[in-house]
């Protein structure tokens, strides 16, 4: 079994016993708050080290927020006394980031001042920025984060002013240069035996470079499964775009809401397809297609963003763009019922078989998948006609 089909297997017998223990009555109430998890559940990401270093401006790219925007963390102010300031993500409340005193600053001269004070337990992740190397202070936090069974992350930002300083040189080596670097920042870590990919080199200004996306991961990678789901579904367009990686975690994470969201439409009050035999509940799935849509990138029909699109890919946006049961009941129209009865038999045991096996989550399960790979082929093609598009843009600048 894959990671993916585990967890499938995992929260199948959490339904079940919610079946067992609550009745069937209750049971589309449970599936639809469990569409909504991603949205409640809370992450607390630390953000620690000293002024300058960069995190403020990390705390709004993460965001997908620019300095002016309402909510972006104050650039470039140098704060004397403070205390932990939470930044909320735009577009879930429940992630945030926290903007943490470093040791050494007037209210936490040391550890066992900070420790007392800053209540380590609450967060989830804990990034160490440094401008430079990091320090006995820095050491001794990540080894009080590791006792507690928690993540930490080192960050050096401002990589770019490295490599544009150290890029007049004749003999330029950047790879050499981000070893040398990585090394350097080491300085007083030596007892906590890090790997060198412990530490991620980024640039603020240029999430798509450096180790901004494998720091983005490896966030990721640190929290709980309903955490990481949501995380995920948080991350914007400029993350998403910039990683093949980011981007097939939030297909996956998508793809993982199907069976829910069919066993919802299943049980719900059904009215038929037009055009179609089928019940399904057309207003579920179609709000599913629009996270779909929003989640992987796809310009808004009639932006400026769409309309500069290639014509075949113009229409392929339209063609997943539906809105209405008439245009889903279009879609659905060659839908087989034979066709995807194995494909939905193993969720039988846990949905239940009048569920399962009924009309409406076999044709909601295959409406779904049908366009999460649609939507996915197309965001595919967008993205690269845009990638394609920046690089015409650089070249006739350079002409
Ligand atoms: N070139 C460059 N400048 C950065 C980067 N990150 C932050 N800065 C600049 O460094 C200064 C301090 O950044 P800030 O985010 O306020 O650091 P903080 O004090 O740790 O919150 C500001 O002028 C930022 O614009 C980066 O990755 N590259
Ligand atoms: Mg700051």
């Amino acid at each position: 079994m894959t990671g993916d089909e585990e967890w499938v297997k995992v929260e199948m017998e959490q339904l079940q016993r919610e079946i067992d223990e609550s009745g069937v009555a209750n049971i589309e109430e449970f599936l639809r708050k469990r569409t909504e998890r991603w949205r409640e559940v809370e992450v607390n990401i630390a953000i620690t080290g000293n002024s300058g270093a960069g995190k403020s401006s990390f705390i709004n790219t993460i965001r997908e927020l620019v300095e002016d925007d309402e909510g972006a963390a104050p650039v470039g102010v140098v704060e004397c006394t403070k205390e932990p300031t939470a930044y909320v993500h735009p577009t879930n409340p429940n992630i945030k980031f926290w903007d943490l005193p470093g040791i050494g600053t007037p209210n936490y001269p040391d550890l066992e001042t900070y420790v007392q004070k800053v209540q380590l337990e609450t967060y989830h992740a804990f990034l160490i920025f440094t401008a430079t190397r990091f320090t006995e202070n820095d050491l001794q936090l990540a080894l009080k984060i590791r006792s507690m069974q928690k993540k930490f992350l080192f960050v050096r930002a401002k990589i770019d002013e490295n490599v544009r300083a150290e890029s007049r040189k004749r003999s330029f080596d950047e790879t050499a240069m981000l070893t040398n670097i990585r090394r350097d920042c080491l300085g007083n870590l030596g007892d906590l035996l890090i790997d060198e990919e412990d530490i991620f080199l980024i640039c603020n200004h240029e999430p798509g470079k450096w180790d901004f996306v494998r720091l983005t991961q490896a966030i990721l990678d640190a929290l709980t499964r309903y955490q990481q789901e949501s995380m995920t579904l948080s991350l914007g367009k400029v993350i998403t775009r910039s990683s093949t990686d980011i981007f097939q975690r939030k297909v996956r994470v998508l793809k993982g809401r199907i069976w829910i969201v069919a066993s919802a439409s299943a049980l719900a009050a059904l009215v038929p397809l037009p055009g179609l035999s089928v019940l399904v509940d057309a207003g579920l799935i179609l709000k599913e297609l629009s996270l779909y849509r929003s989640q992987l990138g796809l310009p808004e029909i009639g932006s400026a963003e769409f309309a500069r699109l290639h014509f075949a890919t113009k229409e392929k946006v339209l063609k997943v763009g539906l809105t209405t049961a008439a245009q889903l009941g279009g879609f659905l129209a060659p839908y087989a019922a034979e066709a995807v009865l194995e494909e939905v038999a193993r969720y039988i045991p846990f949905v239940g078989f009048a569920i399962a096996s009924g009309m409406s989550f076999g044709a909601t399960y295959h409406a779904l998948s049908k366009l999460l790979g649609a939507v996915e082929e197309v965001a595919l093609l967008v993205i690269k006609e845009a990638a394609e598009k920046t690089v015409a843009d650089l070249e006739s600048q350079i002409d």
